[in-house]
């Protein structure tokens, strides 16, 4: 069968930014061939990067645990054990030695993570001055912080903020059965603020909650039609932690997620698409099947924000034996 006859809709247009993809699309997509899908997701690929390079970011948690909300999936929510103990946020020295070391060792985005369901005012001059002293290290920088208020953007922006990462995590009908205490519309406004402020967008989701085929359309569909595509598509595969209550989801299928990657790829040509969050529970093989299907950045070091990431030598390696090499 050949892609035009698979698809609803003419494989001509396959790479064109577009900002309303319907369900069905993105339903065929995932229902194509491996090969097929593979192949398109890497010309689309091959038409807006070279294929050879990876954008290489370092995540810090700069405020870890205690979280006040109820993200299933997640280890730092006080609402359950996962054994993550609560800390303040850290100083803005420390961070700054963290950002050098990251240079040091190649990565181009320092990415600060905190355990907020939103940030006071007076963390946020904090998490100003941290931003402003990666930004003199001449590395771009990201936060995630939870929900922003357009004030609170501003202020970011004028600190010399490059990346906003906030996940829409899951489709609009799964997300309740994630999450409870905030809703889709709090983190579509949050990406709205950040996107009118001018600031760079990171937004994806997690696979393997439970969501389904239908969840993983969902998801890709709601991403693929915002205004504007997110700069940067951080895919994470859920890292399953004892404590939360996802601990004992069904393991997804691997195909099922490099599946993901491909569509996301095809549906947004022009974004960073991230294979974040689970290579150290993937295959080299997977990983690589990953890179095949678009994925062109990887989270680098050995701590993701709480749960283990490969060691730096782990993924030179990788990356070394498949050709490939950090994006400058
Ligand atoms: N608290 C802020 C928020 O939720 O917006 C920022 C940090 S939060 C940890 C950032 C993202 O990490 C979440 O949106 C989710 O997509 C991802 N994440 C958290 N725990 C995860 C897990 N166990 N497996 C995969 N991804 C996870
Ligand atoms: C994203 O999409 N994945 C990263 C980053 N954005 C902040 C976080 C992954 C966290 C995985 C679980 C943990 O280490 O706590
Ligand atoms: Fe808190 Fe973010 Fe974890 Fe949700 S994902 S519990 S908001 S740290």
């Amino acid at each position: 069968m050949s892609l035009a006859q698979a698809l609803p809709f003419s494989n001509a247009g396959l790479g064109q930014i577009r900002n309303d993809w319907t369900r069905e699309e993105v339903r065929a997509l995932f229902a194509l061939p491996f090969p097929g899908l593979m192949f398109h997701a890497a010309t689309v690929h091959r038409q807006n990067f070279d294929p050879t390079e990876v954008q290489i970011s370092t995540l810090l948690s700069i405020k870890t645990g205690g979280c006040p909300e109820d993200c299933a999936y997640c280890p730092q929510s006080a609402k359950y054990d996962a054994g993550v103990k609560a800390e303040k946020l850290m100083e803005v020295e420390k961070v700054l030695a963290e950002a050098r070391a990251a240079k040091a060792s190649g990565a181009s985005r320092f990415c600060m993570g905190a355990a907020w369901r939103a940030p006071k005012d007076r963390d946020l001059d904090t998490v100003c001055a941290m931003v402003e002293g990666v930004k003199a290290l001449g590395m771009e920088t990201c936060a995630t912080l939870g929900m922003l208020t357009p004030e609170q953007v501003l202020r970011l922006k004028d600190s010399g903020l490059d990346y906003y990462n906030h996940n829409l995590d899951t489709s609009p009908e799964f997300y309740s059965k994630i999450i409870s205490t905030r809703c889709y519309q709090d983190r579509l406004d949050t990406l709205e603020h950040v996107r009118a402020a001018g600031i760079n967008v990171c937004c994806g989701g997690i696979v393997g909650m439970g969501e389904g085929l239908d969840g993983r359309i969902g998801m890709i569909a709601t991403l693929a039609s915002l205004p504007q595509h997110p700069e940067s598509v951080p895919i994470n595969m859920l890292v399953q932690v004892e404590g939360t209550p996802l601990a004992d989801a069904p393991k997804l299928d691997p195909f099922d997620f490099v599946r993901t990657v491909a569509v996301a790829r095809i549906c947004m040509p022009a974004s960073v698409v991230r294979l974040s969050a689970g290579r150290e529970d993937m295959s080299e093989e997977t990983q690589a099947l990953c890179f095949l299907a678009g994925a062109n950045s990887i989270f680098y070091g050995p701590k993701l924000l709480t749960t283990p990431n490969p060691g730096r030598d782990r993924d030179m390696a990788l990356l070394d034996k498949l050709g490939l090499r950090p994006m400058e």
